[in-house]
């Protein structure tokens, strides 16, 4: 068994992204250095761990983390989600949700899972860069999902920390309204970087922990584990890619199992932390959009 490789992409004096590998101290090699001009066509590559091995870490460049500008991971991949995996979040939807707290319990136990569309490529944001919530709601909150990253073989190659933004009076209002309650502008963050090598046995004993921030105060705080997800995740990747097709490969965020207490909600300059402990932390700051 390798030893993970955290992969990343980032600005450091050009417009143009570079492909990193993160050293545990706060260092990043520099893979375009050595030719790798993309993430996915590594992650598309048979062999990730022979390819950045074969290069001699002596000779790469290597920037101090706080030196460079790190991006999103996403590429190309559409992103899409997975809900209610997590009892904690089929319980909250039941008790938001005005006409169909039926169809959430139905969901939780049915073989097929609740899987919908998240975000174009382009429009997720990265490390740093701020996510929003919508100006028509009045109750937002951020949902920290372990995300899992597809090739265009419908393999799982890695693992990311996802942020899929939610607007519940929106989707508690009418089960119809899901998507504008998911899809809007600023409303999926994904980083720091993609983790290969662990196995899923591995990635379920990490903690999901997030923090809201407002001004220097932790206003809320929660925890989970990757285990408390319901489903495998062949089975809800098997789901996903069923009559689909991914050329580019795809992200799957696996649900979330952190919802605050239902009087709580995101206002604009608040800063949501998400850490998974085999990943690393996704931060960013709340604007209105
Ligand atoms: O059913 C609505 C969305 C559920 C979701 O996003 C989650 O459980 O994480
Ligand atoms: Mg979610």
């Amino acid at each position: 068994m390798s030893k993970p490789i955290k992969l990343c992409r980032f600005l450091v004096s050009s417009q143009e992204p570079h492909i990193g590998m993160l050293t545990s101290e706060d260092q990043v090699f520099d893979l375009s250095d050595v030719g790798i001009k993309s993430l996915t066509s590594l992650l598309e590559s048979q062999d990730p761990f022979g390819e950045i091995s074969k290069f001699d870490e002596q000779k790469i460049t290597q920037f101090p983390l706080d030196q460079i500008k790190l991006l999103t991971p996403v590429e190309h991949q559409e992103v899409w989600a997975a809900g209610v995996t997590y009892l904690r979040s089929k319980v909250a939807r039941m008790e938001e949700s005005t006409f169909s707290a039926n169809a959430y319990d139905r969901v939780y136990h049915a073989p097929r899972p609740e899987i919908f569309f998240k975000s174009l490529p382009e429009k997720v944001v990265g490390p740093g860069e701020p996510v929003g919530i919508r100006s028509d709601s009045n109750w937002n909150v951020p949902e920290p999902e372990l995300a899992l990253v597809i090739n265009s073989k419908k393999t799982i190659v890695g693992y990311t920390i996802g942020n899929d933004m939610s607007s519940r009076d929106i989707e508690g209002g009418n089960l119809l309204y899901l998507p504008q309650a998911k899809i809007y502008h600023r409303s999926c963050a994904i980083g720091p970087c993609v983790v290969i090598g662990p196995s899923e046995n591995v990635a379920r004993t990490w903690a999901i922990t997030l923090q809201i921030y407002r001004g220097n105060e932790i206003i809320f705080e929660g925890q989970t584990s990757v285990n408390q997800i319901k489903r495998s995740f062949e089975e809800m990747v098997s789901y996903l890619c069923r009559s689909q097709t991914f050329p580019n490969g795809a992200i799957l965020l696996t649900g979330t199992g952190i919802v605050p207490g239902d009087n709580f909600t995101l206002q604009p300059h608040d800063r949501v932390k998400i850490e998974i402990n085999g990943i690393g932390v996704l931060e960013n700051n709340v604007i209105m959009v």
